[in-house]
């Protein structure tokens, strides 16, 4: 059996994908469009306090095209922690206005292929990775991937070395990227029906393409990527609601 590459785990990750009942939203009086956007005002504030006390982040964006309207990106402690606030939003009168069309379980994950922390509780640098503040830029790209199982591209089937090396050559294209984008890998494994989820921020949407393209090139995406739906959108600020929702 090869050797499991050992991860360090942070926080606990929800991507929330809700479209918009248009039709009611529109046809809901103006009174109700305000006391739903003022509750959605109050729960970005709300995050950001949680933000601001290192105890999660979170994210609202808007996402271009059919798959959904609006996305939450959440990171919190605990999985308790995260099923409540997806659990307080859906009680929301906003909320009654959205229908979640799809979401994703997973928790921010560091390998050990590059490099070994000797002690990641006390590392600042490790630690603020497992527990990130999401960045603010003003563009997000999300989708879930597997690495392949199959015939000769069996990637678990790999020794270490073999696995280690491949990661080195993604590694420096992705470090090629510095300052124009910020990944966070979440895995999944046993949460959700992919083995990762990638969430990309960058302000270029463009980036998202020319990285992702580069890649596909590279042997780790090229011989062993199996990727699900991609997903991408606009930041959401508290200034831009009231334009996005209004009737
Ligand atoms: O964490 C590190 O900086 C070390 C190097 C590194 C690892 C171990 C790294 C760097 N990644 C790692 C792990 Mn990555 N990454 C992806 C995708 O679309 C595709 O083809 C793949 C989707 C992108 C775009 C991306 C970007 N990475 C992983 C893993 C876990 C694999 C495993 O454990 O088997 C996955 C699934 C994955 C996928 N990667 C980087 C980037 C970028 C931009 C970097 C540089 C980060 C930096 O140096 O700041």
């Amino acid at each position: 059996m090869s050797e499991a590459v050992s991860t360090l785990e942070g926080w606990f990750a929800l991507h929330d994908f809700r479209s918009v009942d248009w039709t009611a939203w529109t046809s809901a009086p103006e009174a109700e469009r305000q006391e739903a956007l003022e509750e959605l005002h109050a729960f970005m504030r709300k995050w950001s306090d949680v933000e601001a006390g290192k105890q999660g982040s979170s994210t609202i964006f808007t996402v271009v095209g059919h798959k959904a309207d609006i996305a939450f990106m959440h990171l919190r402690p605990t999985l308790e922690e995260l099923e409540a606030v997806e659990a307080e939003f859906n009680k929301t009168l906003f909320a009654m206005y959205t229908i979640q069309n799809y979401s994703y379980v997973s928790v921010v994950e560091l390998s050990s292929y590059i490099s070994q922390a000797e002690n990641p509780e006390e590392d600042p640098a490790i630690q603020v990775r497992l527990k990130p503040a999401l960045p603010k830029t003003k563009h997000v790209c999300f989708y879930p991937m597997n690495k392949k199982r199959e015939g000769n591209d069996n990637w678990y089937m790999l020794s270490m070395e073999e696995r280690r090396g491949m990661m080195r050559s993604h590694g420096m294209i992705g470090r090629s990227y510095a300052g124009r984008v910020t990944q966070i890998i979440t895995g999944s494994v046993g949460f959700d029906d992919w083995e990762w989820g990638v969430t990309l921020f960058a302000d270029d949407p463009i980036v998202f393409k020319k990285l992702v393209y580069e890649m596909r090139f590279d042997e780790a995406s090229a011989r062993f990527g199996e990727f699900g739906t991609f997903i991408v959108g606009n930041r959401m600020t508290e200034e831009r609601l009231a334009e996005y929702f209004s009737v």
